[in-house]
């Protein structure tokens, strides 16, 4: 089937691909750079565990070591994926000149210099994240330790980072999507559950006290259930999280990372839930196996469900603001890294592909039967044929031809990594 015979299946089903391809193409999705060398950064001792309740599990050659090589792998990875890019970058990720190295509450706009550089000759927004953990200054308590001397440390970090983020906003003429996560919390039951919350509070309150413009930069705040080692208690919980981005409008958002939650729970529901009080919210795409393990993203019933959500409640235009997160050192980290990316946007392309609008009118009208039918019917649409089309128009390959590319760079580079 050609993609003009697709075309024609869906316009009889009432929906326009036209329309699906050029929006999608329209809509910026952030890769996080943090795939292409296990979340380890470049500001402090590589042979240092990560702390913060997240690991990388897995030992596949050819790590990025350096800048150079990470932007080296970035650059193969957003050759082989569709759409509109954004990386999203973490403060351990500054680009130290020799002798300029600074510490985490001393960085500052020309750290990230370089990133910039590689952006905007690649017509790429930026996306910043403050890091607080992996860090000799975690104690491991960061935003809300009880020791004034470590919280005031992160605050200067998180204060730092938001003159960071104004000037990748500013450098690159796109929005920053700032995002506060700590993996601060307990291992075994507290003593006291709300000391440490009112001062991750007071610390969330003072590093957006430093003067930014909320057209540019959007804060927010990521919640999360439990990490490793931190099993009984987390500081920055869910209900901590929404509590602060409600109580200051045009200062913060709030971020859902979908794998965060008990896992019955699902962030496709919480979607609109959210967007019923919020004007913009922030997403984390990864995939949890059991508990928030960030394996790469697939093109499975919870993605397609969270960017069906996003689709239909207008989130495409400018209301969510999508990210993918997920670290996985037992594969080809370039392949993770495309697949995830590619299987974000299919699952976004899928959900344009739906006749929403009749679908909803089929609810409020309490024809459930024909909602029932018709939902499951249209998964077996020609939707392969429209993603290829899709992938034709952004000058990528198409599935199947991919991944060779990947296995050449894999040879020629990586595997020289010793
Ligand atoms: C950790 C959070 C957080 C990190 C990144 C590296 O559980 O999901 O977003 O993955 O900041
Ligand atoms: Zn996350």
């Amino acid at each position: 089937m050609s993609y003009q015979e697709a075309k024609t299946r869906y316009e009889a089903a009432g929906i326009s691909a036209e329309d699906a391809l050029a929006k999608l193409a329209s809509v910026p999705v952030a890769l996080h750079c943090w795939q292409g060398d296990d979340v380890r950064g470049f500001d402090t001792d590589p042979s240092k565990p990560l702390t913060g309740g997240i690991q990388t599990t897995g030992n596949y050659p050819g790590r990025a070591r350096t800048p150079q090589e990470l932007m080296a792998d970035l650059d193969i990875a957003l050759s082989l994926c569709p759409g509109k890019k954004k990386i999203n970058l973490h403060a351990s990720y500054a680009v130290f000149e020799d002798g300029d190295w600074a510490d985490r509450d001393r960085l500052e706009p020309r750290h990230f210099k370089a990133w910039v550089d590689f952006c905007r000759a690649r017509g790429l927004g930026a996306d910043f994240n403050p890091t607080f953990f992996s860090h000799p200054k975690c104690d491991p308590l960061t935003l809300s330790s009880p020791n004034e001397e470590t919280r005031r440390f992160w605050i200067d970090h998180g204060k730092a980072c938001i003159r960071i983020s104004q000037y990748l906003a500013e450098e690159l003429g796109q929005t920053c999507v700032m995002n506060i996560w700590t993996g601060d919390g307990l291992k075994d039951i507290p003593a006291d559950r709300l000391g440490p919350r009112v001062r991750y509070r007071e610390s969330i309150d003072e590093i957006l006290s430093e003067p930014f413009d909320f057209d540019k930069v959007k804060p927010c705040v990521e919640s999360k259930v439990f990490g490793i080692g931190v099993e009984a208690y987390t500081v920055g919980s869910a209900e901590f999280a929404l509590s602060y981005a409600a109580a200051h409008p045009g200062k913060c958002i709030p971020l859902m990372d979908n794998g965060h939650y008990h896992p019955t729970e699902v962030v496709s529901d919480k979607i609109p839930a959210l967007l019923a009080f919020f004007p913009e919210i922030a997403l984390h795409i990864t995939r949890p196996i059991r508990w928030d393990s960030d394996h790469v993203v697939l093109f499975d019933d919870e993605t397609r469900e969270i960017c069906k959500e996003i689709v239909r409640c207008g989130g495409l235009d400018g209301r969510v603001k999508i990210a993918l997160d997920y670290f996985d050192a037992s594969v080809n980290r370039i392949a993770a890294w495309v697949l995830g990316y590619r299987n974000a946007q299919k699952a976004l392309l899928y959900a344009l592909l739906t006749p929403n609008d009749a679908f909803k009118a089929m609810q409020d009208e309490g024809d459930f039967t024909s909602l029932l039918v018709m939902q499951d019917e249209q998964k077996t649409l020609p939707f392969g044929e429209v993603w290829a089309e899709y992938c034709r128009r952004c000058g990528v390959p198409e599935d199947g031809a991919w991944l060779p590319v990947v296995r050449q760079y894999e040879r020629a580079v990586l595997e020289k990594r010793a």
